[in-house]
């Protein structure tokens, strides 16, 4: 009795995943520091989700994560970088308005991911969340970190880019913040950095599980009936296997 419940517990599924509801999250990183905060969460394999780095420097390419997206060539020619200009990063992502739509129309969840301070990071994030917004129905959210308090200008140029967040109701955004990381004296800078990815990773994980649940619900509550007579038929085409062999 309790290996038929387990058989037909794994025929549920394999049914299931034919049915291709396993969810799909897509982690949008832009900007130097976030590329390597994709780089942490690929390593470490969170069921359906992919991470896609984006930045006009060409170092992106370099990267370990699922996708990389070197953009703004034609833009800036020789030049490696935003040099910090937040509206370069914005007019390159802007132009590439259509990659971004392709690329998470599959998704049934966006996160964008960016450490704020930078050119890269600021812009991209901010012209992402706007055009994904503009298309609307799609879950998504952000994952800022946010620069120490020293590097004053940087920090400024971050709370400006939470302000237009805000002001504009561009999306879900969480902070991390790296002024955190001086709370702890004596950790490395590349322990205390290791902390933080480890927390974003959780984050990023939480999204995907909910999304799971979530899929799965919907697609339980479509199916319920039919699911079940389908897992039935296979079960028995098994045993009538099993007799005739
Ligand atoms: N977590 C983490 N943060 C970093 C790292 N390097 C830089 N940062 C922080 O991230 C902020 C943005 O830096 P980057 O992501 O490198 O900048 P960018 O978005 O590529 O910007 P541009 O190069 O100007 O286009 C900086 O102000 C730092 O506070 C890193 O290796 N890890
Ligand atoms: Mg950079």
């Amino acid at each position: 009795m309790e290996n038929m419940n387990e058989i037909k517990e794994r025929i549920r599924a394999m049914v299931k995943e034919e049915f291709g509801i396993s969810p799909k999250v897509k982690v949008l990183a832009f900007g130097g520091a976030a590329g390597k905060i994709a780089e942490y969460i690929s390593a470490r394999k969170i069921p359906g989700v992919k991470t896609i780095a984006v930045n006009v420097d060409e170092r992106v390419m370099g990267l370990a994560v699922d996708k990389k997206m070197w953009l703004g060539k034609e833009v800036l020619g020789t030049h490696k970088d935003t040099a910090g200009y937040v509206n370069v990063a914005r007019y390159v992502v802007d132009r590439s308005k259509a990659w971004i739509l392709e690329e998470t129309n599959d998704a049934d969840a966006v996160i964008i991911i960016a450490a704020l301070g930078g050119g890269m990071g600021t812009g991209g994030a901010l012209e992402a969340m706007k055009i994904l917004k503009e298309r609307g129905e799609k879950p998504m959210m952000a994952i800022f970190v946010l620069p120490f308090s020293l590097e004053a200008s940087r920090r400024e140029k971050a709370m400006e880019a939470l302000r237009e967040v805000k002001e504009n109701d561009l999306g879900t955004y969480v902070t991390v913040d790296s002024d955190k990381m001086l709370n702890s004296p004596g950790v490395t800078l590349k322990r205390a950095y290791d902390t933080m990815y480890k927390e974003i990773f959780d984050m990023v994980a939480r999204v995907a599980n909910f999304t799971r649940v979530t899929i799965e619900r919907k697609f339980e509550e479509m199916y319920l009936d039919k699911l079940d007579v389908i897992v039935e038929e296979k079960y028995a085409e098994l045993l009538n296997e099993e007799i005739s062999a």
